[in-house]
């Protein structure tokens, strides 16, 4: 019989045995979990659970938001804000932060989220996820924005739930990458792979073609270059996958290799990326590093960039060690020839 070890077990002996986490951070990991079975209820349900289509509203980003946006910022903030761990929230579909309110007590992490990330397959039921960051407060007396301002190498844990044929949560507090996946009959999170690990070689790429005459000249030369096989100077032949979910995309990296682009592009030259830094990109940062991946915007590590401001946007590189390192080395040349 599969032996079975649940989340709460495996955080109880990170906490326990290894002693790399506090009781406060295993508290608020499983109830991120808990909260992420909840969405992944309502994602299930579909139209059954009238929690399809657009709800009417704007985020901040200017973006339509749909129900299940609104939906799982809701599940995600509702579950955190009584357990005495958290002092304040954040997400892609909040301007502000979401401060603990005063008659629960204050803890010592934030939290930061994108709440249902690939929001555009939501309706044509393909996968999508939530995807987390988790931070300690800084010293000082009132929590503010400033305190979720810190760079990607300050997280105490990190993850993302992914909602697809499977619902699988990937985790990491900084000792490798952990992979649980969930007994609907049980209710539980059970292990399923533990110190996932990135092949350092691909042949395997993640973009979206349609951007590409908005292109700089470093992302047009490697994607020709893939797109040229064997026939060009990889002298080997690339497949390309693009799901639309950064989570559903990711998750297939660190499962099976490759390298997902989400490039700066002349659309709109002034946001130095589509994809946001704080819940976004410095997340499935650290899940891709501690997979022995690597993740940059092309020209600085991503986990090292000092935020300015909460929905920071930043270009993305990220995956397989070899393919990510061709295309900073693509950039260096660029930028000393300029
Ligand atoms: P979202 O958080 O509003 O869903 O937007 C982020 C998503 C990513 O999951 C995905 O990689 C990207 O946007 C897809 O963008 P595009 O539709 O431009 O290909
Ligand atoms: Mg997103």
């Amino acid at each position: 019989m599969y032996k079975k070890t649940y989340l709460t077990r495996y955080l109880v002996e990170k906490q326990r045995i290894n002693g790399h986490i506090p009781p406060e951070l295993r508290l608020l990991l499983e109830v991120v979990a808990r909260a992420c079975k909840r969405i992944s209820q309502a994602v299930n349900k579909g139209p059954l659970g009238e929690v399809m289509g657009s709800a009417d509203s704007e985020n901040v980003q200017g973006e339509i938001q749909k129900k299940l946006d609104i939906i799982a910022n809701e599940v995600l903030i509702e579950a955190n804000e009584w357990g005495g761990h958290l002092a304040a929230m954040a997400s892609e579909e909040m301007e502000g932060i979401h401060v603990v309110p005063n008659r629960y007590p204050q803890g010592e992490y934030l939290l930061l989220f994108d709440p249902l990330d690939g929001s555009s397959n939501i309706d044509v039921n393909v996968s999508i996820g939530t995807i987390f960051s988790v931070l300690v407060k800084p010293e000082g007396a009132n929590v503010s924005e400033q305190d979720f301002l810190q760079a990607g190498v300050k997280q105490a844990a990190a993850g993302y739930c992914v909602y697809g044929p499977q619902t699988t949560l990937v985790l990491t507090v900084g000792d490798g990458v952990a992979v649980f996946t969930l007994d609907r009959e049980q209710g539980s999170f059970v292990l399923t792979q533990e110190d996932l690990k990135i092949p350092e070689d691909t042949k395997e790429f993640a973009v979206n073609m349609s951007n590409q005459r908005h292109w700089d000249a470093p992302v047009t030369r490697y994607i020709n270059e893939c797109i040229a096989g064997s026939d060009g100077a990889r002298g080997k032949d690339f497949n390309m996958r693009w799901v639309g979910s950064m989570v559903a995309d990711v998750h297939r990296i660190l499962t099976r290799g490759g390298i997902f682009l989400y490039p700066w592009d002349k659309r709109e030259p002034e946001k130095p990326g589509k994809l946001r830094l704080t819940y976004e990109a410095n997340p499935m940062s650290w899940l891709v590093e501690q997979a022995g991946g690597v993740a940059t915007d092309g020209k600085h590590r991503i986990m090292d960039i000092q935020p300015a401001q909460l929905h920071e946007r930043v270009s993305v590189f990220m995956g397989s060690k070899n393919e990510v390192d061709r295309v900073s080395s693509y950039y260096a040349e660029a930028t000393s020839q300029a």
